[in-house]
């Protein structure tokens, strides 16, 4: 499939190393993926699911002890530790070969390597970058066939390059003990043993696209986010496009997916999908923020999505999907916890187990979910393939906060912003083990994700400020989640959250007036569009725009707090943008 010198010699070493049985490369034909299915299926790796109703599904399970990504057993593998920074664990990068290729040493004995070249962002795309995976799982194969753009068709495009990303996975016996998912970022590897399990084995999703990437954006001078991209396109046929970033379980998919409400609709505004996950930013030809999705697919949480939540989402899990760790129904469909409310019987449950709904015990692992085609989704922007991206008006981020954040506010300029940003929040939920209401800081929603240090990180996104200049973004902050004094939400959220990108617009367009606060521009309360909104009210969206000044101080001092703890690494702008802040709360 190529010539290519240094993937040759990498494909030897890692050969010699895990010495497979065979080797075959993904060349990014349905033949060979259906060939793959079938033995998938065969293996008992696969259930094929009913395919009158779910065309081209499937569905898997995985180790239970192999559910989610684990960030305490994630490495940041850089020379110096320093470099890594507090927020990751870290391990010096020839301790962590030896320690990986010793775990990894014959692992493919019996089975068969894969080598999956594959694309993230549109293939060609001067925004893309290539990776080459290499797994004994034909699982992580075709789940990497949805998400990333695979094939013959990526080697064509990197021809003779060494600019290129080397992952190594090895699912080995799936102990968690063993289990490691290691970023190598000066050296554009990563290598994940022990494990089967989404984010830590798709290795372009998390390890790719963002620990690697936003390493090699700040070198290079772009940014890679942990942001949907969605575009709101007006009556007049315009589109604007929006980057936001929201800690999980904020609802990020339902809001890259989401449907306006009826009046919006009524009028012919839409809202298009171009990212739900991740978005990879450069300054465009004409001094603007351009953003490309570098996904192909969307790894969704399936519990909780609904025709009510997101019907986009629904309606592109049903086709050519794979399901892990969902019930699995004795028809061959699927079901999870917050999909209807008609839990099936007879069916089996996220472990193979027979599944009663009355035991009061989920039938769907929380963190179960599905891999589906970003084509398949009824609201995907036509503009998904564009290699120049979209250019970006806004960034929005957000958190989960029950009285501090206010509905909506602006920064007062880009380093603000990234204070903003770098203050981000959410509150625990029940949902969590732990404490409720416990604030957890998730800079930019990107905790778990920094390839390198975060102070520099923050540095980082002020030097792409004074670069893009008055071309920059706005930058803007939601909170969808405060509550009243019972604890129950004030504002409706889902679909309504467009009243809010609206006003986000207008001012990005100069078109809708604020009012000057302390922390930042606020919307006037009429200036929210609450028509049809049954018991909201004016003086509603008055108190969801409230700032309590005891609350933020404390904010503020959380934020410190945090800064502290990074140390000298945070710039002295951000120090000044804290300071600035306490002291007009202090007024
Ligand atoms: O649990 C995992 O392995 C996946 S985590 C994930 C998946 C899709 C999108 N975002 C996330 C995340 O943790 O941010
Ligand atoms: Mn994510």
């Amino acid at each position: 499939m190529t010539n290519n010198k240094t993937i040759l010699a990498w494909i030897d070493e890692m050969k010699a190393l895990v010495n497979p049985d065979q080797v075959v490369w993904i060349d990014g034909s349905e033949e060979q993926l259906e060939e793959l299915r079938k033995e998938a299926v065969e293996s008992g790796e696969m259930i094929k699911l009913n395919q009158e109703k779910l065309p081209g599904c499937y569905y898997h399970r995985t180790a239970p002890n192999d559910v989610a990504r684990v960030e305490d057993r994630t490495l940041i593998c850089s020379r110096k530790e320093e470099d890594a920074g507090p927020t990751n664990h870290w391990k010096e990068p020839q301790e962590a070969y030896k320690m990986l290729y010793d775990i990894a040493r014959g692992s493919y004995k019996g089975r068969t390597m894969y080598v999956i070249p594959y694309s993230m962002g549109p293939v060609g795309s001067s925004l893309a970058k290539i990776g080459v995976e290499l797994t004994d799982s034909i699982y992580v194969v075709l789940n990497m066939s949805i998400m990333t753009r695979v094939g013959q068709k990526v080697m064509d495009v990197l021809g003779d390059s060494n600019d290129w990303v080397r992952g190594l996975h090895c699912k080995c016996d799936v102990d968690p003990e063993k289990r490691w998912i290691c970023q190598f970022p000066e050296d554009n590897t990563i290598i994940s043993v022990n494990s089967a399990y989404g984010g830590n084995v798709l290795l372009g999703k998390k390890c790719f696209a963002l620990r690697i990437a936003s390493y090699q954006a700040k070198n290079e001078g772009w940014m890679a986010e942990h942001m949907l991209i969605l575009g709101v396109e007006n009556p007049k046929g315009e589109v604007k496009y929006v980057c936001a970033a929201f800690p999980s379980a904020c609802g990020k998919t339902n809001l890259a997916m989401m449907i306006p409400p009826e009046g919006y609709r009524a009028k012919g505004y839409k809202v298009w999908t171009v990212g739900d996950d991740i978005a990879w930013m450069r300054k465009g030809p004409d001094g603007r923020l351009y953003a490309i999705n570098p996904e192909n697919g969307f790894f969704g949480v399936a519990p909780g999505t609904s025709e009510k939540t997101n019907p986009n989402a629904l309606a592109a899990t049903r086709k050519n999907t794979i399901f892990t760790n969902v019930v699995l129904k004795p028809d061959g469909t699927v079901w999870w916890e917050g999909l209807d409310k008609n839990p099936p019987t007879d069916a089996l449950n996220w472990k193979g187990e027979p599944w009663d709904p009355a035991s009061g015990v989920p039938g769907a692992h929380p963190n179960s979910r599905f891999t589906s085609p970003a084509v398949n989704c009824p609201c995907i922007s036509s503009e998904f393939e564009n290699p120049q991206g979209v250019p970006i008006s806004a960034i929005i981020f957000g958190g989960r906060r029950a009285k501090t954040a206010p509905l909506v506010y602006q920064s007062f300029s880009w380093a603000h912003g990234v204070y903003v940003g770098s203050a981000m929040a959410s509150e625990t939920t029940a949902a969590a083990a732990g404490a409720v209401g416990v604030v957890r800081r998730d800079p930019m929603a990107m905790r778990p994700f920094f390839g390198y240090n975060v102070g520099d990180y923050f540095a980082h996104w002020l030097e792409m400020g004074k670069k893009l200049g008055d071309k920059a973004p706005k930058i803007f902050n939601v909170n969808w989640f405060r509550t009243d004094d019972e604890g129950h939400f004030i504002w409706p959220g889902f679909g309504d959250n467009m009243r809010v990108l609206m006003w986000i617009l207008k001012r990005c367009k100069g078109e809708a007036e604020a009012v000057e606060t302390a922390i930042g521009y606020e919307p006037k309360p009429e200036d929210i569009d609450i028509t049809g909104l049954d018991g909201v009210t004016v003086d509603t969206i008055k108190g969801l725009l409230d700032v309590d000044k005891e609350l933020w101080l404390e904010d503020v001092k959380g934020v410190e707090e945090l800064y502290a703890q990074i140390g000298d690494h945070v710039p002295a702008e951000l120090h000044a943008e804290a300071a600035a802040l306490r002291e007009r709360l202090s007024k």
